[in-house]
């Protein structure tokens, strides 16, 4: 049968090979003709600045958020509105024009630069797609390189909120773009500017780390209820802090309590939300379970970012979007960087709604990115060197819906005492509810925070690395047993390759977009592996007396 799509972005592509009748995240065949046709036209006008930026013309940082917004609202599960969509389609290829006319030399442009955005999008679309690179190789390595991109503009457009840039970010963004519709480079240069993407992963994960510190301060150790209160309340999932900080703010004296969901647990860590007194806890786990979650939370629900399900009846009306999220028939709070989002709507809406029906009571921990470790170093060196803490396991990463991530939570479990897991992003909703203890008073579940916060990993990592005075970061008691689901994922993946990571474990299957060869290069550069049994994977790490 012909293929309505084609898109294997994902963990979950269906087969583990890709979807192409429609998306297992619900992405109708429409809507992935016009995101294959925005990342065309991204491209053609990143192959423009490129090539402004080699005759020494200046590129406004407006097209650089235009861009990383473009590649963002691809991103799995974040917008699924066809209308949006068509929209930047239309602004980005307004914005090609006006760029066009500054460059001096258009000589050598591909075809996506010079596209006008004349004839029938849906009937371009179905040339322009993931399929139309024929060698499988340039193709996987194209579009591996593509998702590392897709995921940290995702990043930088959360630092962008914050007022941070980065114009080298940025700079290298677009030409790494560009260079993905370029016939001329080899397998070889392809692998090479995918290590390259890892290095720009570092430096976007640095940005944003400073964006969020600086804004909100380091994050500390803190007790975060998983409880409801008996107001009503508006719960807040995503990523975006500024979003969150803004909705905090008009919420005060309202009578309205604030929740997280999901990747916005870790907003409880920073010390400038805790002086809102209505930022009462957190609500729920990972974003797989929001179709329950979201109905029995009564109140309205801000998607800052993906993972967004395309939601059941009995509570759409209650699903609002902002940013590069979208759904059509859920209403969309605009507002560009630096301006106020005004969030009156969902304030009244809460007013009308029941408070949160109660699913579970307590508390979780997190609160250890780098600073926060670094200030437990004399600890944790102690804990290391007296043997009390043997080894470290690197389990973030994302969580999602397939049985086989059960993995993780028996993984978690069977772990020897003297192991600490060092985790970041909603993976770890698989195991930190579990009680699985401490050690000399260090939770055996260290979270950093967001899955972008993979970046106070490695940092600790590389302290360690000093420490110890070890010459390889391999060297480490440190194991990794990583889980994805989406592109944020893959820039992590490529950021620790950069920084020299090896024997990394992808679960719970390996990217469909790995072609045999291109796999095969991963597995003999990096020792890069996936899952297999606990048990196996047990006496894989641990040896034989695990
Ligand atoms: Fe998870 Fe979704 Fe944070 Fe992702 S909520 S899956 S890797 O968006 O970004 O960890
Ligand atoms: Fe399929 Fe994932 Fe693409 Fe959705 S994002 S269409 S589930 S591969």
């Amino acid at each position: 049968m012909e293929n309505k799509m084609f898109c294997y972005q994902c963990q979950e592509t269906a087969g583990c090979k890709g979807c192409t009748m429609v998306g297992v995240c619900g992405k109708k065949p429409d809507v992935a003709a016009m995101q294959d046709l925005l990342m065309y036209v991204s491209k053609g006008i990143s192959a423009v600045t490129t090539a402004l930026r080699k005759e020494g013309k200046s590129v406004a940082a407006g097209i650089n958020h235009l861009i990383t917004f473009n590649l963002f609202t691809t991103i799995t599960n974040a917008n699924f509105d066809k209308e949006s969509i068509e929209g930047r389609i239309r602004a980005t290829l307004d914005a090609k024009k006006e760029l066009l006319c500054r460059l001096s030399n258009t000589a050598g442009l591909p075809e996506s630069a010079v596209w006008d955005g004349s004839g029938d999008w849906e009937e371009k679309a179905k040339s322009v797609g993931v399929l139309s690179t024929e060698n499988e190789d340039v193709r996987s390595l194209r579009e591996l390189i593509t998702y590392g991109l897709k995921g940290l503009s995702a990043y930088t457009k959360h630092a962008n909120a914050l007022l941070q840039d980065d114009e080298e970010v940025d700079a290298f963004l677009q030409r790494a773009l560009a260079a993905t519709l370029d016939d001329t480079l080899t397998v070889d240069d392809l692998v090479a500017l995918t290590l390259e993407t890892g290095k720009y992963g570092v430096f976007g994960m640095a940005l944003l780390d400073k964006a969020n510190t600086t804004a909100y301060g380091n994050p500390e150790i803190t007790k975060v209820n998983i409880g409801a209160g008996k107001n009503p309340g508006i719960l807040v999932s995503g990523h975006d802090l500024r979003d969150l900080e803004m909705l905090l703010e008009q919420t005060q004296g309202t009578g309205v309590d604030v929740y997280t969901h999901s990747e916005m647990l870790p907003a409880h860590y920073y010390p400038a939300f805790k002086k809102y007194p209505n930022f009462v806890g957190n609500y729920g786990n990972a974003w797989w379970k929001q179709k329950e979650e979201f109905e029995s939370f009564n109140g309205p629900i801000l998607m800052t970012t993906n993972c967004i399900v395309p939601p059941k009846d009995s509570y759409k009306d209650r699903l609002y979007t902002t940013g590069a999220a979208g759904y059509p028939g859920c209403k969309h709070i605009p507002g560009e960087i630096g301006e106020r989002k005004d969030f009156s709507a969902l304030i009244e809406h809460a007013k009308r709604c029941a408070a949160p029906t109660e699913i579970e009571t307590g508390e979780i921990t997190g609160g250890f990115a780098h600073a926060q470790v670094f200030a437990l170093a004399d600890k944790v060196v102690e804990a290391v060197k007296s043997g009390a803490i043997k080894k470290f396991v690197v389990m973030g990463g994302c969580d999602g819906r397939a049985k086989s991530r059960d993995y993780y939570a028996e993984f978690a479990k069977a772990l020897p005492q003297d192991a600490v897991i060092l985790t970041a992003g909603c993976a770890k909703y698989r195991y930190n509810k579990l009680p699985l203890g401490e050690i000399g008073g260090i939770p055996r579940v260290l979270d950093a925070g967001q899955c972008n916060d993979s970046y106070s990993l490695a940092i600790i990592a590389l302290k360690l690395k000093e420490i110890f005075g070890l010459d390889d970061i391999n060297d480490l008691p440190i194991v990794y047993n990583i889980a994805w689901y989406e592109q944020k994922a893959v820039i992590v993946l490529l950021a620790l390759l950069y920084l020299g990571v090896k024997n990394i474990h992808l679960g719970p299957t390996l990217p469909a977009f790995l072609s045999p060869n291109v796999a095969k290069i991963l597995v003999q550069n990096f020792g890069i592996a996936g899952i297999g049994t606990v048990e196996d994977d047990m006496k894989l790490f641990f040896g034989e007396n695990a």
